[in-house]
This record gives C-alpha cells, structure tokens and sequence, in this order.
C-alpha cells in the first residue's frame, strides 16, 4: 500500500482529469445544428436529368442518404427502392422536380437498388456494410 499522501495525489489528479473531461464534452443535443459526427454520417446523392449520382454507394449500416434534386432538372423524378435487404423498410419519394429533398438512414446491411419509377433505367445502387 502506498502512503496516504500519495494516494490522496492520486485521486486529486483523477478527479481533476475527469473534470476536464466534462469540459471538453460536447453540449447536450438540444442543439440544432448537426454535430460534425451526425453530418459525416450523412452521405448525399444528386438526383439530375436524368440520373443519380454518385451511381454507386457504399456506406456503414445506419448512414443515412440523403438524395437531393438538382435545380437544373427539367423532368420530375423520385427514388425507389426497387431491392432491399430482407426486413429493411421499402420507401419511396413523391415524383417531384426541384427543390426537393429525401432522405433516409439506412440501418439493415445489404445491398439496395434504387430506381425512378419515371426513368425505369435511372438507377443507383448502395452497398451497406455492417
Ligand atoms: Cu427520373
């Protein structure tokens, strides 16, 4: 055992560092801006005339995708998931045209297609990874 003194050191500089730790925390998610974590799970899609880019994804399981139309568009479009893994939730936008945006986070590891249902060859594919 050491002497008391010596542990008592100890516990102060335990005590100071874990009160530094508080400190340096991020506020609590009352916040409405993203958290630089949250927007890096973000990853974003152009929907265009008359196609999706990127055509290819890869992502971690629950990065949420957000597709967005492009202002350039003249032609209505929306996204489709046409394949899904098993138990991961179908969904589907509205055919809109700019500016519009949709987006959803996508939890279940797998591959998914997406198509416009306007534009059966505009499609883009996302591999999530677990
Ligand atoms: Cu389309």
């Amino acid at each position: 055992m050491g002497s008391p003194t010596s542990t008592r050191t100890v516990a102060a500089i335990a005590a100071a560092a874990s009160m530094l730790a508080v400190a340096g925390a991020p506020a609590g998610g009352s916040s409405a801006t993203e958290s630089p974590r949250a927007a890096a799970a973000t990853k974003t899609v152009r929907v265009a005339d008359d196609f999706y880019a990127p055509k290819r994804l890869k992502v971690a399981k629950g990065t949420r995708i957000k597709w967005v139309w492009s202002s350039r568009n003249s032609n209505p479009h929306d996204v489709y998931s046409n394949e899904r893994p098993e138990g991961a939730p179908h969904f589907h936008s509205r055919p809109r045209t700019a500016p519009f945006s949709f987006t959803r986070k996508l939890r279940k590891p797998g591959r998914y297609e997406v198509l416009c249902t306007v534009h059966e060859d505009m499609r883009m594919r996302i591999d999530v990874t677990r």
